[in-house]
């Protein structure tokens, strides 16, 4: 496999387990620091945790944790899941004083008959299982806030919707995966270990510039995320409006699970999303998808999406196998 994706059939091959994959390109750097414990026999749902903290302590990721971007407001919140199958899976969203919320998406799956705790009650939840409370709002995360809010004053007082679209400045870069830079940089991640055991976890800060309350589909199940051991597991990233409007996670795992290889079920879940009649061009989405059998693929709406890929053999930064609307 090469970074500029010129080896789609090698895709088609079934991976061997352990196997991990994990959006964006950032994706490489915590698939590393999580993969001896993988290697070493660990589990796919310790695995795919350790690719979240690792992404949510980084303060250079701008929408996963600390360094995140805010709300129209100011205010941070996050948003986060994990899941091995129907019965094992747990959510939290909008929590305002936790930094990891995949760690308590799993606490809430294995300390409450919950799926999904939302806002103070899920932070309540956190402080009485132990975790810190910590700042998420970084300083550079402050700085482009108060810029954004100086440049939009309609936007941020709340007079006018916030408008995503730089003025086409942004989407002026190719495939350069930096023109989504403080649009979409959710950290979804699937795992396979050495068990043959399927999980995936998806965190973000959501939407920069958001308005406040707004949740997107990375912490809800089904949309960012769905694993099912018979079917597979699948994460997406991007515009989550997009996303759960078609359950997006869940149609890919459906889909796999009724037979289709990965890269079938993606380009179905991009052609329901292409088809829209209010597609914007500042709209991105990405789906990873990996069936028990290690069979994998991945795709994008447009270009600039990558992911990273590791097995026995190392970490590899890839192009997706499929781009929906090439030339955008
Ligand atoms: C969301 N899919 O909240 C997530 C994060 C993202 O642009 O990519 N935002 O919609």
């Amino acid at each position: 496999m090469t970074t500029d994706g010129t080896a789609p059939e090698a895709r088609e091959s079934a991976a061997r387990s352990p196997f991990m994959l994990s959006t964006w390109s950032f994706g490489e750097r915590a698939n590393a620091a999580a993969w001896p414990a993988l290697a070493a026999g660990g589990s796919s749902m310790d695995a795919v945790e350790a690719v979240s903290i690792f992404c949510e302590d980084d303060p250079e990721i701008d929408s996963v944790g600390y360094g995140g971007l805010p709300d129209r407001d100011g205010e941070m919140s996050l948003d986060g899941c994990i899941m091995a199958s129907p019965e094992q899976c747990g959510s939290v969203c909008a929590i305002r004083r936790h930094r990891h919320p995949v760690s308590i998406a799993r606490l809430v799956m294995q300390h409450t008959p919950h799926i999904m705790l939302a806002g103070e009650g899920a932070d309540d939840f956190a402080d009485q299982h132990g975790q810190q409370v910590e700042e998420l709002l970084a300083p550079r995360a402050r700085e482009a806030w108060v810029k954004w809010k100086q440049e939009n004053p309609d936007q941020a007082r709340g007079v006018r919707p916030v408008d995503r679209d730089r003025g086409g400045q942004l989407f002026a870069s190719g495939n350069d995966e930096s023109r989504w830079k403080d649009l979409h940089d959710t950290i979804g991640v699937l795992a396979i270990d050495e068990q043959g055991t399927l999980a995936g976890a998806c965190s973000t800060s959501g939407m920069p510039w958001k308005v406040p309350g707004r949740v997107g589909d990375s912490p809800i199940i089904g949309h960012g995320l769905y694993v099912d051991p018979y079917g597979g597991a699948a994460v997406a990233t991007g515009t989550g409006e997009l996303v759960m409007a078609i359950c997006g996670s869940f149609l890919a795992v459906e889909l796999m699970r009724g037979g289709a290889m990965p890269r079938d079920a993606i380009t179905e879940v991009l052609d329901r999303i292409a088809s829209r009649s209010d597609l914007k061009p500042e709209h991105q989405l990405a789906v990873i998808a990996l069936r028990p059998d290690g069979h994998w693929g991945s795709g994008a709406l447009r270009p600039g999406f990558r992911l990273a890929a590791s097995d026995a053999g190392g970490h590899q930064l890839l192009e997706p196998e499929i781009v929906r609307l090439p030339g955008t």
